[in-house]
């Protein structure tokens, strides 16, 4: 079968090509490896990315150099550990623009981050009848969590709905705010539709009625400039993993204030000042939310990953990536029997899509004969399927490293799955 690639390509797109790529590609060892005899285009970056060498010699040279706990010894090695984990935690702290780096809490990912405000901020708060606001677009750790919480206080889960195109309506976001609401948790970018929700806007609205904020950014931190003050948020939750950082490592930034409000999430080590069996008296931020011993490798890597990003031009890659989504959008659009799924016009990175007459999954298993990765199924964003009255998408995201080519392959594979699947 011939494969069409459409001629249109945007002045816009164009000038997009001549980002210098390859020098950031060799800055990712693992692609430059093969995958079933084809060189590897890895389009499953919202799920993880892949990690840049500076991140991986950080991993293995605090493993080999200084392996050691950390707030615990008097010793030379851990106190290099602690160092250089307190380091990452200010750095991580700049990145964000956050006031304080006590306002940063090291946590396993986003999902975490999410359980620990549910279980401190939502015990402490939420009562019978009180509303908890998500939306239609959240990850199952924007929901779930909320579930577990409301179910105990008897408080009610409130859902904003969307449009078919995958946008938020706002009007209704409104009129569901009220007295009851005790928080409002939102997602910045639907990983399964790749929209870009308006929380400043969104959480200014919240503020209006003296409503908390919290921001599931899992999507959006490793693709644009995430700035807390200026988004005036109180929690931003975000995974290490999917910022060319380490997997099990991830962020809480809350307010100071209410952190500091917040009783612990969990007990243990590092995070008291002093337990008798009578009574503990906990330690201060960020260490009260921190108990027992962290993952110490990746709070530094992570760090590393931060620097990572901050010494390239961040602006230019934002541009890039969307130059690429435009392309890949309109390329796969051009498909006979491709339907694109999430049409919001503010996306990133992000780009589901359904085949006529082929599950997801079958496509997903061709592309990766020809050494594509893409991920397919519900993208544990089931409501978001069900609302769109669909069991799964295959999703193609993309990253900094990504190449228009790659793109171009994605749409040859796409022509082999219609080859094997037609009648
Ligand atoms: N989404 C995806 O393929 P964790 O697993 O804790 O690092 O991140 C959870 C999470 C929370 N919110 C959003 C918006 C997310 O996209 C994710 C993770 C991956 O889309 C794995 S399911």
């Amino acid at each position: 079968m011939t494969m069409a690639i459409s001629p249109t390509i945007s002045p816009e797109i164009e000038r997009h090509r001549t980002f210098d790529v390859d020098r950031i590609r060799n800055d990712f060892p693992i692609l430059d490896r093969s995958v079933n005899g084809h060189p590897l285009v890895y389009l499953d970056n919202a799920a993880t990315s892949q990690k840049p060498t500076t991140v991986i010699n950080a991993l293995t040279d605090y493993y080999q150099e200084y392996n050691s706990n950390i707030h615990r010894g008097v010793h030379h090695l851990s106190q290099k550990a602690t160092d250089a984990y307190e380091d990452s935690r200010s750095k991580i702290g700049q990145f964000i623009n956050a006031e304080k780096s006590q306002e940063i809490i090291f946590v396993r990912g986003t999902t975490e981050a999410i359980n620990l405000v549910a279980q401190s901020f939502g015990r402490k708060n939420f009562a019978m009848g009180d509303e908890v606001l998500i939306t239609a677009l959240e990850h199952h750790s924007n929901i779930v969590p909320w579930q577990m919480i409301c179910e105990e206080k008897g408080a009610k889960l409130v859902v904003v709905p969307m449009t078919d195109e995958g946008d938020l309506d706002l009007d209704a976001y409104r009129r569901l705010l009220s007295q009851k609401t005790k928080i409002v948790a939102i997602t910045h970018v639907s990983n399964a539709l790749g929209t870009i929700n308006p929380i400043k806007e969104m959480i200014a609205m919240a503020h209006s009625k003296g409503i908390p904020v919290l921001v599931d950014g899992a999507q959006a931190v490793p693709h644009m400039v995430v700035d807390v003050r200026d988004l005036e948020c109180d929690f931003y939750a975000f995974s290490g993993h999917k910022m060319y950082g380490p997997t099990g490592i991830g962020v809480l930034y809350g307010r100071k204030r209410l952190l500091e409000s917040m009783p612990p999430y969990q007990g243990g080590g590092d995070m008291i000042k002093s337990v008798s069996f009578e009574k503990t008296i906990y330690n201060d931020i960020p260490h009260k939310f921190e108990a027992g011993t962290p993952n110490i490798s990746g709070g530094i890597a992570l760090g590393v990953a931060v620097e990572y990003l901050c010494s390239l031009d961040r602006a230019s890659i934002g541009e890039y990536e969307s130059s690429l989504l435009d392309y890949a959008t309109a390329q796969l659009s051009s498909i006979h029997g491709v339907a694109i799924i999430g049409k919001s016009k503010n996306k990133a990175s992000v780009l589901s899509f359904v085949l006529e007459s082929v599950h997801p999954h079958d496509i997903g298993t061709i592309l990766d004969m020809e050494g594509i990765a893409i991920r397919t199924g519900h993208h544990c964003a089931q409501p978001i399927m069900a609302r769109l009255g669909i069991s799964a998408t295959a999703r193609a995201s993309f990253a900094m490293y990504n190449t228009f080519q790659e793109v171009d392959a994605l749409v040859r594979g796409m022509y082999k799955v219609i080859e094997v699947f037609k009648q």
